[in-house]
């Protein structure tokens, strides 16, 4: 199990950590090496609030977001269960993970997006990898709704995180900052939307306790969009808004194990505007050299907020996840980046010395 040693090769998440996990004896893992991301140090961070602040990098599983770690469990079982076509619901991400872990598993992907509002990037990679992408008038939570209606009543897998298999394969990510850190951070801070991650996080944090690898459990804070915020209101949002497309969702499908988390943690829901997320992309970028897409960066947006509130994290340690990488949505970062500069000159040593201001 150990990733210390310079010979051990990462093998993904279901062969690293099988008998953590609550799948089904013998269940042959289809993997694309997802999992065994970074957790990178941030000095911009630690030296803000005096703490330890760790980014648990999530963009470098293989198809870019932290979506592939329940996708290997969920195609997986889909597979072992006799599946030959799967079926989700999508902002974009999840689409893209179970189009390509569907192509390596041979099943017929099937994917259900809001008509116009996921990201370029995903939707290519979903049709790249051969999936059936239908865009439906409506948001994510009709998606929802059609791809569960179609998983009763056709012979298709349902994947989204309503299966418990992918919570199954996601709390793997608890399970290797503890692997990393030696034990659980003070605190954990993440983007949420359909709110499974932070509902695979609990489990897992909640499962290394118990079994004594970890001698205590962060608080979870999570952080929505203002404009998509059903969570922090406490109720659902019919036309949900924001930039911030992969969290643009009204009605989280695990509401309630979410607010369980947060409530045995200790932790809390808060919303942040666009403008912020989107700030925090860009400083992220440029001060840790880490791109991320403009959802991922809303645990980062989310601690910069409590900051200026007054909130303290000196002395403790803190987990954020960032969850989807930023090559998913160059589009809208550019769009908040602004006028590009446009710098041409000949091809000359000179000019491009002057053109650098050295
Ligand atoms: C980058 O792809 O819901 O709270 O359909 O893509 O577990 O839903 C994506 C969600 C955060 C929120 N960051 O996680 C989908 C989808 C990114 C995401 C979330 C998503 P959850």
């Amino acid at each position: 199990m150990s990733n210390q040693s310079a010979v051990h090769q990462w093998r993904g998440v279901i062969e690293e950590y099988r008998p953590l996990l609550d799948i089904p004896d013998g269940t042959p893992a289809i993997s694309l090496g997802e999992g065994g991301t970074p957790l990178v140090h941030s000095e911009w961070l630690s030296g803000l609030t005096g703490g330890e602040v760790w980014l648990k990098i999530e963009g470098n599983n293989p198809t870019g977001s932290f979506k592939d770690r329940g996708m290997t469990a969920a195609i997986s079982v889909a597979v072992f269960e006799g599946a030959k076509a799967c079926v989700c619901a999508s902002t974009g991400n999840t689409s893209a993970s179970m189009a390509a872990y569907a192509a390596k598993a041979g099943l017929t992907p099937i994917v259900l997006v809001p008509e116009g509002k996921i990201a370029p990037s995903k939707l290519a990679q979903a049709l790249v990898h051969g999936a059936k992408v239908i865009q439906v008038r409506g948001n994510f939570d009709d998606c929802l709704k059609l791809s569960r209606g179609l998983a009763d009543t056709y012979p298709v897998a349902l994947v989204n995180s309503v299966n418990p298999v992918r919570l199954e394969g996601q709390k793997t990510a608890a399970f290797e900052v503890v692997d990393r850190l030696g034990d659980a951070p003070d605190y954990h801070l993440m983007p949420i939307g359909n709110a499974g991650n932070m509902s695979a996080y609990w489990l897992g944090y909640q499962q290394y306790a118990a079994s004594g690898r970890a001698t205590k459990k962060p608080v979870m804070r999570a952080f929505q969009a203002e404009g998509a915020a059903p969570l922090v209101l406490g109720h659902p949002v019919d036309y949900p808004e924001t930039k911030a497309t992969a969290i643009r969702i009204g009605n989280p499908a695990s509401w309630k194990l979410a607010e369980t988390a947060r409530d045995e943690s200790g932790g809390r829901f808060a919303a942040l505007s666009d403008q912020r997320i989107l700030a925090a992309q860009a400083e992220l970028a440029r001060r840790d050299g880490v791109f991320v897409e403009p959802a991922s960066a809303a645990g980062v947006a989310g601690m910069l907020s409590e900051l200026e509130a007054g909130e303290s994290y000196a002395g403790a340690t803190v987990v954020i996840t960032v969850t989807g990488h930023g090559l998913k949505d160059t589009g809208t970062a550019l769009e908040f980046f602004g006028d590009i500069p446009h710098v041409v000159i000949d091809s000359e040593i000179e000019s491009a010395a002057a053109a650098a201001g050295l």
